[in-house]
């Protein structure tokens, strides 16, 4: 893993040491004025596209985590249309809120020669909350990177390998924190084991938020 803590141009990658090549932490890239700021943008869109619980697909068991989205189209999930992006928010019918321009700006400088994301997939989680081991895979481009930042408590991040039982590790996410899954690191299995609950320090966010952009067509 690289671990970017030059925040002037695009991250350098490089050679990992037990954590796959492809992903880049950019630890309090965002500072606390720069994350409370994100946090308020998001805040103004949550009221328009309400966070909802997903279902998993078949079993319609709920994730622990609660779900938004902005942008042209959102990642949704539910028993019978299982995973899936979405134009239009489930419960509302109404389109996403546009995107922050703080956070096309972010996927400019990690990723330039990448088309714009279409998707920001907010998940917020309270103290008890984590998200199992999963690939991002409901994208049609693997070739552009998932790009995350977290807000709020601290979390566990776990990440392994392509293949579900390949050896994981975990690394710490923190408020401001941006992490950049790209190359190889696209198509690893991650999750979050656990968010340290109170340990954020942001006005109005009790628990942790999660943004994650993602270009979900072929440009
Ligand atoms: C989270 N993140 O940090 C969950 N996916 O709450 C993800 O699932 C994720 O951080 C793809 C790329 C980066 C991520
Ligand atoms: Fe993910």
């Amino acid at each position: 893993m690289v671990v970017n803590r030059n925040d002037d141009g695009p991250p350098v990658p490089a050679e990992g040491a037990g954590l796959p090549d492809g992903l880049v932490l950019m630890p309090g890239h965002f500072d606390a004025a720069a994350a409370a700021a994100l946090w308020r943008e998001i805040t103004i869109r949550l009221e328009a596209a309400p966070p909802f619980q997903p279902t998993m697909p078949r079993t319609g068991r709920p994730f622990s985590v609660r779900m938004s989205n902005c942008g042209s189209l959102g990642w949704v999930s539910d028993r019978d249309g299982g995973y899936r992006y979405e134009a239009c928010h489930p419960l509302t019918g109404r389109p996403w809120p546009a995107m922050p321009e703080a956070l096309l700006d972010l996927w400019r400088l990690v990723a330039p020669a990448a088309p714009l994301p279409e998707a920001c997939l907010v998940n917020l989680y309270a103290a008890g909350s984590r998200l199992g081991l999963h690939v991002d895979a409901d994208e049609e481009d693997f070739g552009q990177p998932v790009v995350s930042v977290s807000l709020g408590d601290d979390a566990w991040f776990r990440i392994g390998g392509p293949g579900r039982r390949d050896p994981t590790r975990r690394v710490l996410l923190r408020s401001g924190d941006v992490l950049v899954m790209g190359g190889k690191a696209r198509r690893c299995h991650h999750g979050i084991d656990r968010i340290l609950a109170g340990t954020g320090r942001i006005a109005g966010l009790q628990g942790r938020c999660n943004l994650t952009l993602r270009r979900v067509r072929k440009a």
